[in-house]
């Protein structure tokens, strides 16, 4: 069946810019329908710190793939683009996470969604906020919008550019 899925996408290596660009464009070329494609937002790091600020944006995906299937090609993509983590939560050329899938609770090792700290997180927020203010967290039931207002994340967070 085909479902709406949410992804959060971040880069702070190189032309932060075009590696966002070029992952929608490989996310397309896979035959993932992008449908919705937030700012680009100038984001502070979070978690860990010392290492340069990111771009960060969100989409809303269109695809029939079960979310370890879209796991799997989101992580091949960031592989392919070049994409190391040498520093868990350091710098990346590219990173993609699922936010939310349709209305899926998923818990294993390797994937959990909701993303478990997206509510905790402006940078996720402010992005998915501009293209989906209303779709709701499948366990707490809050609207993007709700999240936005009540996360404690005050980093700082800024519009760059449209895509
Ligand atoms: O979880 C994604 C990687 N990441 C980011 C990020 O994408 N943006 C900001 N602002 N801080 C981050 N810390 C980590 S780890």
């Amino acid at each position: 069946m085909r479902q709406n899925a949410y992804l959060s996408l971040g880069s702070n290596v190189g032309d932060r810019a075009k590696n966002l660009r070029d992952a929608i464009a490989a996310l397309r070329n896979v035959g993932i329908d992008v449908t919705r494609i937030s700012s680009m937002y100038e984001t502070e790091p979070v978690d860990y710190l010392d290492q340069p600020w990111f771009v960060n944006m969100a989409v809303e995906a269109q695809t029939e793939l079960a979310p370890s299937a879209l796991l799997e090609i989101l992580r091949g993509i960031e592989t392919q683009m070049g994409s190391k983590k040498l520093i868990t939560k350091g710098p990346r050329l590219i990173d993609m996470d699922i936010l939310l899938y349709g209305n899926e609770v998923i818990d294993t090792p390797e994937l959990q969604v909701p993303h478990p700290r997206m509510h905790l997180r402006r940078f996720v927020l402010e992005p998915l906020a501009e293209i989906a203010p209303n779709v709701r967290h499948s366990i707490s039931g809050l609207s993007v919008s709700e999240m936005l207002t009540r996360t404690p994340d005050k980093s700082a967070v800024r519009v760059v550019a449209g895509l």
